[in-house]
Parts: C-alpha cells; structure tokens; sequence
C-alpha cells in the first residue's frame, strides 16, 4: 500500500539518527523520532474516530508537535486543516461549519470556547498547546510508534487550506497529495535543497509559505530546520552561521535590514534567501544585495497553486520580478474577460496550469468553475506580464485583496462588519504602502447624519470577530466616497489620497 505524499518524504530520510528540527527552546528532533511519533499521532487520531477523508481542523501554536499532527493526518489518510492562530471565533465556528471536521485540535487555553462550535459539528476536541503538551500528545504518548499508513493516492486530499474571496464567503482550497508532493520535489531541485541544508523556519505553519513550501522542502531534501516559534530579527541573524537557507516575506527582509548586526560577514555561511507571498521591492532587494552581497531569490506562488514561478538559482535574479515559470508548470498572460492569449510584453491575467494547481474550492463547485478557463487554466486574479527574456512581473491586482505582512486580507470582509455598525453609513477598505508590512490595511468611513462614530467604536466592533492583524491600522472619516458615473467607489482615487500616511515617521 502506499501513501503518496508520506512515502515520498520517507524515501528522502537521510538516516534516523539525522536531526530535521532543532527549536529555540534546545530541543532537537530527529528524523527517526518523527517516524515514530508522527506514527503515534495517527494512532491517536485514528483511536478518536478519524478515518481517511475526514477533515482534521488545527488551531494550534507552531510546535514540533504540530508538524507531526500534519504528518499524522497524512498518514492516516486525514485531511489537514490548518487554521491561523489569530482567527476569532466567529471565524471559526464559519469553517467548522463549512468543512465539517471530524476532529478539531487547538490550544487547552482555548478549548472551552472552541469545544462547544466543534461539538455542533459533530466533531472531538482534543487538545495541543505552546509547550507541545495537551489531550492529543497524552493519548498519542501511549500509542505504538509503528503505523500502517493509510493508502492514498496522487488524487486523494491531504489539505483543505482556506482563503477569503473578493466577495461571498471564505473557500476552501483542496489540495491533494499529487499537488504537494509535485511542487515540494520541483521546488527542491529547483532551488538545490540537500541533506546538508539547514534552513531557518520563522514562518507561521498554519500557511502555504511555512507548511508546505518550507517544511515539505525540508522533508523532500532530508534536510534539518532550526525551528523558531515566530520571526525575531535578532535570533534569525544569531542563527545565520549555522545555516544555509532563509524562507521569508518581505517584512522579514525589511525587519532583517534595520539590524546593524545584518553584515556580509553574519551571511557567509548563508547559501540562499528567498521571498515570496507579497511583492519584494527593489529598494529592499538592492539594499540587501549592498549589505550582504546575496541577491534575494524572489518566487510567486498562491494557496490555491502552491509555487509557480522563481527566480533562477543560477542565472540573474531580476528585482521586481518573479521569474520564470517553474519547471511543470504553465503560465499564461491573457485577456481577462475572454481569456485570449495576449503576446509577449502586454498586460493581463495570469492563468496557470500543472500538477501543482488545486483540486477546486470544497464543496462549491460554481466557484471553482468560474475561476478556470476551458481548457484547465486556473485564473489567478493577478496581473502580469513576461518581459522579453522571460521573466514575469506582477504588475497589479484584479482582485481586491490586500497583502500586510505576507497575510492577506480581503476588504470585503472587513467593510461589512465596518457597515454594520448603525452610525456607519458606508465604508471602503485599502491597502496603503506601509514601510513594515508592505500594505497596510486602512478604513475611509462615511458616517451617517448625526452620527459620532469614532474610530474606537469601529475598532470596538471588529475586535473580537475579526483576526488582528485584519484591523485597520488607521480610520479616515470622509464626507462621501469617490465614484466613478457607474457609481462604482474609486478604490485607486481613494489609494492616491491617502498614499503617504504611512510614510516613515508617520504614525500606524
Ligand atoms: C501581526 N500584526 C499584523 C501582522 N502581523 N498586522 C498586520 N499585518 C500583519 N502581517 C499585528 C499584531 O497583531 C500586532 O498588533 C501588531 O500588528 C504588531 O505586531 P508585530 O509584533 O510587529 O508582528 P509580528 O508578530 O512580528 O508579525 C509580523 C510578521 C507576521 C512576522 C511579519 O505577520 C508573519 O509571520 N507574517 C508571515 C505571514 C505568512 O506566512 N504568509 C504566507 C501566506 P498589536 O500590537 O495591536 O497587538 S501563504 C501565501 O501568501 C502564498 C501562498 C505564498 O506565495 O507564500
Ligand atoms: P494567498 O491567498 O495567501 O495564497 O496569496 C496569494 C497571493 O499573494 C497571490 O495571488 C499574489 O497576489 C500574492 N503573491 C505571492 N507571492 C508574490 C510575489 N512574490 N510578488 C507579488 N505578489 C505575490
């Protein structure tokens, strides 16, 4: 029986005494002790009832434990359902009731509040905290380490990820074995991952970029990551000696800058730093070029697609660019109402097509329809060009999404709870240039007649029923919005006016 994705990582392991995670707390674990604990996870799981197929939702704190919770989920031939950390309940209880989990981890902190939307699903509760401890590490402590894998094949799901739409609710992405197994392996050899490697791993896991482009390119080269609770400029550059490569967003690259330690000599054992899930500006680009001598490898990718093109590992790394299509991997520029082919050097929509692109959106099959051609092409949403030698540049956006930080955010969602507050009588969300987080997320905010809403209320209001870093980082109250004679808000007029309050030295 085989297992897709599991098999191809076991294949890969070095040896069982190799280290693949040391974390910042001093402990290391090696690739034998993930065999057998990852086996006794799946025993857990499979001892609550989860059978393959079945969703396995996690909110959890990034620990050893959590990868093995993925890996067990593999295994057992669950689905994994990685949710952020910074989610509220009110969002919660939206994918439990969505995707129907058969299990729901999450931190013993929070298990009282998240228990009761679990059960209304039908599904258990057990839980996973900070120190790697809780109801899901005891009942996986008295399990045998040795586990039949589940069989799963090229097209069975291994992970639903979740990721807001422009409009309506949030959908689910499916991914499948074939999906992660074919981009970890190209992504591997494309960027020269070997046993030797060490990467530093600072990323949240309840994501694409941490879970599988970082940690499924670890297990794809039998490779060994120093495993960081979350992103400290100082600790990265401590570790930089004794490693070889950095995943990061740009805030990593931005933050990493403002360190004086950041030098050529702190980066000489460094082979690789790459930079993906938000533009990288050439300004931050060339100064870590100036600073380090290392030119930052910039990649484009999309929950729904994992990776679709790099720059090249060996030729010119262009700023301001993401390179080539990966190898697999079919990218187009076309016309965004009809889809036609649009020539060399023009602007349009990004399509994709390869073993990397998803299996659809859960359980909505319109959804998914709409955003691919006839012919297979997923319809990104983002817009582009391939300059004369080949490389693609991102040029803009067709859908309104803002990117803080590396996390997205979709305006949308944020108006509506902004309009519903009764002295509100409308609202428009933006993405404004933001020295640390790229683009910060901004309200312009319309009051009714009479009305005294302040930004406290707004803020007030969200808090709670959105994820933090979903805030407005700052509130602007206008008379009216702008519209063009369709009476459609002139998000770009609005972009314009505000684009310099997050200036540096400003405040937000
Ligand atoms: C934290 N805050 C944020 C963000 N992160 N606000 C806006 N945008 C953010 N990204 C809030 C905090 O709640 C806090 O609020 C305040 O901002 C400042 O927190 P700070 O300590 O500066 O933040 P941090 O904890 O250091 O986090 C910043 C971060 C983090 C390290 C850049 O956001 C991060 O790890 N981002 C990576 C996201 C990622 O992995 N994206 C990949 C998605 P307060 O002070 O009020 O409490 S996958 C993807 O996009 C595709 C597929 C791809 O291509 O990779
Ligand atoms: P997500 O929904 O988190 O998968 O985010 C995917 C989106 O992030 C893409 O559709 C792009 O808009 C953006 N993105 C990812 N990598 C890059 C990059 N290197 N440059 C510009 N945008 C990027």
């Amino acid at each position: 029986m085989t297992n897709h994705l599991f098999d191809a990582f076991r294949a890969r392991i070095p040896a069982p005494d190799r280290v693949l995670m040391e974390t910042d707390d001093g402990r290391s674990i090696s690739y034998g002790d993930m065999l057998a604990w990852s086996g006794q996870f799946a025993h857990a799981l499979v001892g609550v009832g989860v059978q393959p197929g079945d969703r396995v939702a996690a909110q959890v704190e990034k620990t050893p434990e959590a990868v093995l919770l993925y890996l067990a989920c593999l295994r057992a031939g669950a689905v994994f359902l990685p949710l952020n950390t910074a989610y509220t309940l009110p969002e919660l209880d939206y994918f439990f009731r969505d995707a129907e989990p058969r299990l729901v981890v999450c931190d013993p902190q929070k298990a009282p509040a998240v228990q009761p939307l679990a059960a209304s699903v039908g599904a258990e509760t057990l839980t996973l905290g900070r120190d790697g401890r809780g109801t899901l590490a005891d009942r996986a402590a008295q399990q045998r380490t040795d586990f039949q894998d589940a069989a799963r094949g090229p097209d069975d799901l291994a992970a639903i990820l979740y990721t807001s739409g422009t409009t309506g609710r949030s959908k689910g992405a499916m991914l499948s074995h074939e999906n992660l197994a074919s981009n970890a392996r190209v992504l591997t050899e494309h960027w020269r991952f070997g046993a030797d490697d060490v990467l530093i791993h600072a990323l949240p896991i309840f994501h694409t970029h941490g879970l599988f482009v970082a940690t499924n390119v670890v297990l794809m080269a039998g490779a060994r990551m120093l495993f960081e609770q979350k992103f400290d400029p100082g600790r990265v550059i401590s570790l930089l000696p004794r490693a070889t490569a950095l995943m990061g967003v740009p805030t990593f690259y931005v933050r990493l800058l403002q360190q004086d330690s950041l030098t050529k000599d702190a980066t000489r054992a460094m082979r690789l730093f790459i930079s993906g899930s938000a533009p990288l500006l050439a300004e931050t680009h060339n100064a870590w070029r100036e600073r380090t001598g290392h030119a930052i490898l910039e990649r484009y990718g999309m929950t729904e697609t994992n990776m679709n093109t790099s720059n090249p590992y060996d030729g010119e790394r262009r700023a301001g660019t993401v390179g080539f299509p990966l190898p697999g991997v079919s990218l187009r520029i076309a016309e965004p109402e009809s889809g036609k082919p649009l020539a060399q050097g023009e602007i349009g929509m990004i399509e994709v097509k390869g073993p990397n692109v998803f299996a659809g959106y859960w359980r909505m099959p319109e959804k998914t329809k709409a955003e691919f051609r006839d012919d297979g092409f997923f319809i990104t949403g983002d817009l582009g060009l391939i300059d004369a030698d080949g490389y693609v540049h991102i040029v803009g956006r067709g859908k309104d999404l803002i990117i803080s930080g590396g996390y997205n955010v979709y305006p949308n969602e944020i108006e509506s709870e902004i309009d519903a507050l009764a002295g509100v009588a409308e609202s428009a969300v933006i993405g404004v240039a933001h020295p640390d987080f790229g683009e910060g997320v901004t309200a312009i905010v319309v009051r009714k007649p009479g009305s005294a809403v302040s930004a406290a209320d707004i803020a007030g209001a969200i808090a709670g029923r959105l994820a933090k870093y979903k805030h407005p980082k700052q509130v602007i109250f206008v008379a009216e919005l702008p519209r063009n004679t369709m009476g459609k808000v002139q998000k770009n007029v609005l972009r314009d006016a505000y684009k310099d309050i997050y200036a540096a030295g400003k405040a937000g």
